[in-house]
């Protein structure tokens, strides 16, 4: 009996000390440069820089990161004039607008609807689902009732330019979406607080045109986004069943825990891209994909497979805009 007694006391001991070893070591990984650069966020494309802002009140008064994202996304998503995401996006085939989101907060709490129709705000709607369903995932007429009943307001959000531009493409109905124009339809945002923790938000009215009821990887966890607490965040942009076929996000978070940094992790995804592109026989000049990625010490980082994507980075530095790298050279 005392002899087990000791053991534990002994191993208390030196669990103890393992634990305030762990903390040194901690501090000296911060003190050896590991500073992290927090508050942060990033967003996809050039309307980041106006959703950052709007995320930016919320981190640089110590607020959560879930709460800078939903408020940053929320800009373009409002904005008639964005024609990509929320409300003024473009329609599908049907002429329909149809609408994907999703977030996901640091205690991997998620939300997303997907082919929501007449809501402004689905990355709010999508966040009552995480916090107010037992459930993670809403899509269509179901998502439409649910977000009715939490109060959210039903409204037209096909705009005249857009009406005009869908007539306009119903006379060819060519579905070949143009490259960085009628693909760059999301808004992906990830974010790091003050108290260092992260979280992410994705929405978009999705790509131009598509078959009514497709639904493409940014409201799927995991694909469009993806937030570990403990390592980082990505998110994606582009076309999103390529982007899908590699559980994207997932991936890029899993290879910056491998050690990679935010860069390499986006490299390394797009380039699984390339290789199933090669692998399936398609042409790759013919599609676009984005990631962007946040690890846990506030170190940012792009890759896309062509020119033209660019992503919005704010801190306490300022707010700007950053061309991607990319692949095809
Ligand atoms: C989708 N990934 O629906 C979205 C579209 C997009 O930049 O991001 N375009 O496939």
């Amino acid at each position: 009996m005392s002899d087990r007694r000791n053991f534990i006391k002994t191993s208390a001991l030196a669990a103890t000390a393992l634990l305030a070893n762990s903390k040194i070591s901690a501090e000296v990984n911060n003190k050896a440069g590991k500073e992290v650069k927090k508050p942060i966020v990033i967003s996809t494309w050039k309307f980041g820089i106006q959703a950052n802002e709007a995320a930016w009140t919320v981190l640089k008064n110590k607020g959560r990161a879930l709460d800078a994202v939903e408020a940053g996304v929320m800009v373009p998503e409002a904005d008639p004039a964005e024609r990509s995401v929320g409300y003024g996006g473009r329609p599908d085939r049907d002429g329909k607008v149809t609408l994907d989101a999703c977030i996901m907060d640091e205690f991997a709490n998620i939300g997303s609807v997907a082919a929501l129709e007449f809501i402004k705000h689905p990355v709010s709607v999508a966040r009552a689902v995480m916090e107010k369903t037992p459930h993670v995932m809403l899509v269509g007429e179901g998502a439409l009732q649910f977000a009715l009943s939490q109060g959210f307001k039903k409204e037209n959000l096909l705009v005249e330019e857009s009406e005009k531009e869908w007539k306009e493409w119903l006379r060819s109905s060519n579905y070949k979406p143009v490259v960085n124009i009628e693909n760059h339809d999301t808004i992906g945002m990830i974010a790091l607080d003050e108290n260092g923790n992260l979280s992410g938000a994705c929405t978009t009215s999705g790509m131009a045109y598509k078959m009514h009821g497709r639904v493409g990887d940014s409201p799927i966890i995991g694909a469009g986004l993806y937030v570990d607490n403990e390592t980082g965040a990505a998110t994606a942009t582009g076309h999103g069943e390529e982007v899908i076929r590699i559980a994207g996000c997932h991936l890029v978070v899993e290879l910056m825990r491998q050690g990679k940094s935010p860069t390499d992790a986006c490299t390394e995804a797009v380039n699984r891209v390339v290789k199933l592109m090669k692998v399936r026989k398609k042409e790759l000049k013919d599609i676009q994909v984005g990631f962007i990625a946040l690890n846990k010490n506030g170190d940012y980082g792009s890759y896309c497979v062509q020119s033209g994507f660019n992503y919005a980075v704010c801190d306490a530095t300022g707010n700007r805009l950053i061309d991607a790298d990319y692949h095809l050279k």
